[in-house]
């Protein structure tokens, strides 16, 4: 186990909240200051102009032992002291597994340690206050741990931190990089990256905000390019959706987790590529996760051109 469960394990309540607020600073500074090594932050969008390694995790729920070794393999002091390699989480840290505390602490202190390294995106299970959903064993798996009052208040720093991370990722010409989906409608007279940018502030006009964290890939007949979900929130997005916003936003493929597989799955004519990350809550499903050059980014047409690029755990 690293060093960083290890003091995860260990740390009080108090400890736990100190650096959940001092992540929640990071990320507001983040945007006010609008930069990142190589790239651009404006609102909930991150904008990656150059970069020499790419890691993307999928969703944890929970799973220390997943990320433990994503960690080892990446060798990750070494890659995250490089500010020019990022390591992109798509979310989607808590809940079904048993460590949802040991993800969220780890994360925030990768974050802590190599700001410019971290890209800390948002999952639907950190938008529980959006869009209630359950189960929801954050709260509980928080109060068992450090007890009725602690907990109740972690939990309340812990809701107001995820309002900050990120919702969309973009690799410039390379990546478009979501939780869930794509919006299948957007507000009039709003650029596709303005929106990406403004999806939290809008979230109560526009189901932009859902849609990037809830929707999934899947082939339409309707003519709309959308059908409703069965999880009940967001939408089934079709391959005209994916087209459109690859060409509005310049890129070849997009990247998203939010369901379990056999570590990837390949979606809409190799433009979409699922990342699954998590394994302990899923028996039967594999896990992985994406480490890519800049070279293979860059030489990589479609989905299927970066499967040398996913490293499947355990
Ligand atoms: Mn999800």
């Amino acid at each position: 186990v690293l060093k960083i469960l290890d003091s995860a394990a260990k740390a009080t309540a108090s400890e736990f909240e100190e650096l959940v607020e001092r992540t929640t600073y990071l990320l507001g500074q983040e945007r006010r200051r609008k930069v990142i090594t190589g790239g651009r932050v404006c609102g909930d969008l991150v904008e990656i102009q150059h970069l020499d390694n790419l890691a993307i995790v999928g969703d944890l729920h929970g799973d220390s032992g997943s990320l433990d070794e994503i960690l080892s393999e990446l060798d990750y002091e070494r890659f995250l002291e490089n500010s020019a390699n990022k390591l992109v989480f798509l979310g989607d840290y808590v809940d079904r597994g048993d460590d949802s505390v040991g993800v969220l602490y780890s994360v925030c202190h990768l974050k802590q340690t190599y700001p410019e390294s971290v890209v800390l995106m948002r999952g639907n299970h950190e938008a529980p206050v959006e869009f209630p959903f359950s189960p929801h064993d954050l709260p509980y798996e928080v109060i068992k741990r450090y007890g009725e009052s602690s907990g109740r208040e972690l939990y309340k720093h812990l809701v107001s931190m995820f309002q900050g991370l990120t919702v969309a990722t973009i690799v410039e010409h390379q990546l478009l990089v979501i939780h869930g989906g794509l919006p299948t409608e957007l507000e009039p007279n709003k650029g596709y990256n303005e929106s990406l940018a403004r999806a939290q502030e809008n979230h109560i006009s526009s189901s932009t905000l859902a849609e990037l964290l809830w929707n999934d890939p899947r082939q339409i007949n309707h003519a709309s390019g959308w059908e409703p979900s069965e999880r009940g929130i967001g939408r089934y997005f079709g391959t005209a959706v994916t087209i459109r916003w690859l060409q509005a936003t310049g890129t070849r493929i997009v990247v998203r987790g939010h369901e379990p597989c056999q570590g990837f799955r390949i979606d809409h004519d190799g433009m979409v590529i699922t990342i699954f990350s998590s394994v302990e809550p899923y028996p039967g499903c594999k896990a992985a996760c994406l480490i890519a050059s800049r070279e293979e980014l860059a030489s990589a047409r479609n989905a299927s051109d970066l499967i040398p690029c996913v490293k499947f755990l355990r």
